[in-house]
């Protein structure tokens, strides 16, 4: 009998290519979506021949355990949440309803459905924040620094709690940022390819943005989905932190970005620390050491930085041409 998996957040960015990895597999695939006034597609649109969607929302019980009943499935990816720092300062409460109290919803709802269902909750390295130690791992203490990081922290410990509580399989994966030609535009990097695609299309002469120091560990989105499932196979329910083990400034980022069109003068289209962009408390530098799952999970990431940045940009120029 094939395997069931549900996957909330099916229609962001990992949602598709855990959808995709778990095809592969031989899986049959469910997707937790909620209504919107017009449904988000565009990450799910080449999938809905392969996937079943089931609706609900993080805010109601009801809903997601109506979506196990209805499922059965054997994993659950609880992916779903107000995922942008940004806007989290904005939307405090929401971010806290979404991101923090929906992991105990989903948790509540395994429990009382079936115990047996094995969870991955979503965790992040915005947890590590203000680090205490770098590279960041496992043991590393959390120093959140914004609503999201904090709501994310309650999250992971939630998960950690029912792991010990009932006796549940549930892990939660400690993901560094990954990004991908499906990536939200609001996110940096994909700010910084679609606007680079614009400018080198002439369709955009600036691109505005915040800090530039600031250092992420940067992987491609399809590598860490594999890591995600490689955790609910295993004997033991753990928590790993999934990275490269390697940073780059936004600078970098940008500077790259631009090479990759043949823009060497970037500095004239680039207006930097514009404060709309500058957040309350910043997370200045990040960095995953993966060491844990190369070595129990066999897990690594494939795909190089200049390789990630290429291909976004190569995407959303070929994207932008259809609009031209
Ligand atoms: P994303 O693109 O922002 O997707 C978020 C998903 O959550 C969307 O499908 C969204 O659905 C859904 N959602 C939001 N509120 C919901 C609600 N009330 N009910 C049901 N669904 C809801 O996020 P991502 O980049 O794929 O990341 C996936 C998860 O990993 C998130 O939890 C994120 O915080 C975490 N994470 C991401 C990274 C990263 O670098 N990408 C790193 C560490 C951890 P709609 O289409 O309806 O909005
Ligand atoms: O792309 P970002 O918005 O991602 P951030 O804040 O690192 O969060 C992402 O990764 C987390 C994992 O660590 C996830 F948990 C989270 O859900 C999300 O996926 O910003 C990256 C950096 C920040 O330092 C920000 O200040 O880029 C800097 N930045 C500079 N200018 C900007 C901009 N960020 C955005 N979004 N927009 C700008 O114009």
């Amino acid at each position: 009998m094939a395997k069931k998996a549900l996957i909330t957040g099916i229609t962001g960015q990992d949602g598709p290519y855990l959808a995709e990895f778990l095809l592969s597999k031989g899986y049959e695939v469910f997707g937790f979506v909620r209504r919107l006034s017009t449904p988000n597609i565009t990450n799910i649109h080449h999938l809905k021949n392969k996937i079943q969607l089931v609706s609900g929302d993080l805010l109601d019980q009801g809903s997601i355990m109506g979506a196990l009943l209805e499922t059965k499935p054997d994993e659950v990816y609880n992916l779903a949440a107000q995922s942008f720092v940004e806007s989290s300062w904005k939307q405090p409460v929401l971010t806290g309803e979404f991101t923090a109290l929906s992991v105990t919803r989903m948790l509540e709802a395994v429990r009382l459905v079936d115990r047996n269902i094995r969870f991955y909750q979503a965790s992040s390295s915005e947890m590590f924040g203000k680090v205490t130690e770098t590279p960041q791992k496992e043991t590393t203490r959390f120093y959140p620094r914004s609503p999201y990081g904090v709501a994310k922290v309650y999250g992971h410990y939630i998960t950690v709690n029912y792991r010990e509580s009932y006796n549940m399989f549930a892990v939660s994966g400690i993901l560094f940022n990954h990004e991908s030609p499906r990536r939200g535009i609001e996110f940096v990097t994909r700010k910084i390819s679609n606007s680079v695609a614009r400018i080198s299309l002439g369709l955009s002469d600036s691109l505005e943005l915040g800090n530039l120091d600031s250092k992420r560990d940067w992987g491609f989105a399809g590598d860490y989905v594999e890591a995600m499932w490689l955790m609910l196979q295993q004997d033991h329910a753990d928590d790993y932190v999934i990275a490269t083990g390697e940073n780059h400034s936004v600078r970098e980022f940008v500077e790259l970005a631009f090479k990759i069109v043949g823009i060497t003068d970037w500095e004239k289209y680039v207006r930097a620390n514009h404060p709309k962009h500058l957040r309350p408390a910043e997370v200045d530098n990040l960095i995953g050491d993966y060491s844990k799952a190369r070595e129990k999970l066999g897990w690594q990431p494939k795909t190089s930085f200049p390789e990630l940045v290429e291909m976004m940009v190569k995407a959303d120029i070929e994207k932008e041409k259809k609009t031209m």
